[in-house]
């Protein structure tokens, strides 16, 4: 399992409010209770911090704000002497603005590194600088336009996410190089692999060409930027300057907006050498309507469909990675669970959904306790620059009144994953003995790590048993998928199986009698909701007496044949 850090907000141990490296070295405890194999940091690198640290002015530097790169140096040794392997953000679409090589790219129209980033003169016709003069009509992720005007040399230049993240041009094959250079200069330093930032976005279609307009008086570009010509070629390079012939054993997951099962493959074939699982978004896409901010509610066929479509796709070549939650995404307890009544039901619930499937899980800081969405109700609560971007792109364009807008930040906004870590009942929740950065939820009172490690039947020791189970049972790391009643709106069923070879062959040679192949059997089974369900007798015939592996609900005794009360979830194994 992997656990991702958000560092800015799980520990801080200076009082700024602001957490930091020492802070997630006195936490190391917590993530090896719970049976993390691989910690992946957001980034820590030397950043202005216009993005929360995805907009990097130093890739070989840490923020003084995080620690130094001695405190990092301890931070690996402390991790790594618990078992732990460490993972780095790869923030290299874009950097910061502030980066020495944007500083001089921006100096002149002949500066060597100009073409380090994409410039590109006005749109024909039209004078520089004025609405509409954009070289294209592409929007950028956090709202408004994705190019932004430089008066000194009368160029744009492009930034898919903020105007402080211009996009390198990887097109130039020295900007590949000093690249790979920097991310040679880290696993020489000794972490252990890199989770790479809308790694797919890097190759852009080079005439750049207008998007559909869907709405407000910019175009959609993805199409021409979203897994373009030249990424597979890209990795495989990368691959083959990195990390060919390194010895040690390295995680590699490229963050993938918009990729299809197709690419999927491409991308995680271990023939390909590309990278070893993508994030896919497709799940996390089914709440949406016209944008992320038109929340639907969910339909579990629709979940069931997305999931069920990407474990049959990447069954004989490829790998999934499994995720419910970054800091980029909602609480999933408040998105689809129930985070009122059903709190701790539903968090297990879905957590037992998801880590059943076949992939590697992913787990975001605080989700091992159930927290859940922030709760702000004025925009001043806000700090997050997609939050606040579209927020007043919409509201001025008069798509969206304030408090339409208010009620979607409450669903989907990125601030709700980024409230510091619950860690006990008090004042700040542990998190700071300072003011924190972004305000801690009032419910941390209740719901908090201490607590949660003193109760056996919380939500932070389901995790660990989730965890401990795909450790210590194969067909749950490795079994194949089928899923079953694709039709039913409230109970998720599907089956794991895995034929296990036959034991190995006696000291003389001989096979003993009782060496015939065996087959493992899981069925999984979760109501994905608050009334109480029948499960449908098919999915349930053969399955008379099989044994209980994990269960949401302790309480066996209450369990009934065929039945799943509230947020159950069950798996039973037969072999
Ligand atoms: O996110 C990329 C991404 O596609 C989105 O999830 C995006 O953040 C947004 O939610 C779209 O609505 C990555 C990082 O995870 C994110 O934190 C950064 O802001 C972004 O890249 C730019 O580096």
């Amino acid at each position: 399992m992997v656990y991702q850090v958000y560092p800015r907000s799980f520990q801080d141990s200076d009082g700024d409010g602001i957490g930091d490296l020492p802070g997630i070295e006195q936490r190391l405890d917590h993530l090896v209770a719970l049976g993390v194999d691989v910690v992946w940091l957001s980034p820590v690198y030397r950043s202005p911090q216009d993005d929360n640290g995805y907009d990097i002015s130093d890739y070989q530097d840490i923020d003084p704000m995080f620690g130094t790169l001695e405190d990092f140096d301890r931070l690996l040794t402390a991790a790594h002497d618990r078992g732990l392997r460490v993972v780095m953000d790869l923030v290299v679409n874009h950097s910061s603005d502030e980066h020495a090589w944007f500083r001089e790219s921006r100096a002149s129209r002949t500066d060597a590194r100009r073409d380090w980033y994409w410039w590109r003169p006005a749109r024909e016709g039209m004078e520089p600088g004025t609405p509409g003069a954009e070289p294209n009509n592409w929007r950028s992720f956090f709202g408004g336009p994705a190019w932004e005007y430089d008066e000194a040399t009368g160029e744009y230049y492009l930034h898919l996410f903020s105007r402080k993240q211009p996009d390198l041009n990887w097109e130039n094959p020295d900007v590949r190089r000093a690249v790979h250079d920097m991310m040679t200069w880290w696993l020489d330093r000794g972490v252990d692999g890199f989770r790479m930032d809308v790694i797919n976005l890097i190759s852009k279609v080079p005439g750049l060409p207008d998007g559909e307009v869907h709405y407000g008086a910019y175009g959609d570009g993805s199409p021409y930027y979203t897994s373009g010509p030249r990424v597979h070629e890209f990795l495989q390079e990368m691959h083959r300057e990195v990390f060919a012939g390194r010895p040690e054993k390295l995680l590699t997951v490229g963050e993938t907006p918009g990729v299809t099962i197709e690419d999927g493959v491409l991308f995680t074939d271990p023939e390909r050498h590309e990278v070893d699982m993508v994030f896919q978004f497709e799940h996390v896409g089914i709440d949406h309507g016209s944008s992320k901010w038109d929340v639907k509610p969910l339909r579990l066929t629709d979940l069931k469909a997305t999931f069920g479509r990407w474990q049959v796709g990447l069954a004989e070549r490829g790998w999934n990675s499994l995720y419910w939650n970054n800091h980029d995404q909602p609480r999933i307890v408040s998105r689809f669970g129930d985070d009122g009544e059903h709190r701790v039901a539903s968090a297990k619930a879905l957590a037992l959904l998801l880590h059943l499937h076949r992939g590697t899980p992913y787990v975001y800081q605080g989700e091992e306790l159930g927290m859940t969405n922030a709760g702000f109700t004025s925009i001043d609560q806000y700090q997050d620059i997609e939050s606040l971007g579209h927020f007043h792109e919409l509201v001025d364009a008069g798509v969206a009144t304030e408090e339409q807008m208010l009620v979607a930040l409450r669903a989907m906004s990125r601030d709700n994953a980024r409230t510091p870590v619950q860690w006990d009942a008090s004042e700040h929740a542990g998190f700071t003995t300072g003011t924190p950065w972004l305000a801690v939820n009032p419910n941390h009172v209740t719901i908090n790590a201490e607590a949660e490690r003193a109760d056996d039947g919380s939500v932070f020791h389901f995790y660990r048993r989730l965890v401990a189970l795909r450790h210590d049972v194969p067909v749950v790391a490795l079994g194949d998928f089928h899923m079953l009643a694709p039709d039913h709106e409230a109970v998720y069923a599907f089956t794991r199986t895995l034929d296990l070879p036959a034991p190995a062959e006696g000291p003389d040679g001989v096979a003993s009698a009782a060496s015939t192949a065996s087959r493992d059997e899981l069925l999984v089974l979760v109501n994905v909701g608050g009334a109480e369900q029948e499960v449908p007798p098919e999915v349930l015939a053969g399955w008379e007496g099989a044994e209980v592996l994990i269960a949401t609900h302790d309480d066996a005794a209450a369990r009934r044949a065929g039945v799943l009360r509230a947020w159950e979830g069950v798996v039973l194994r037969r072999s």
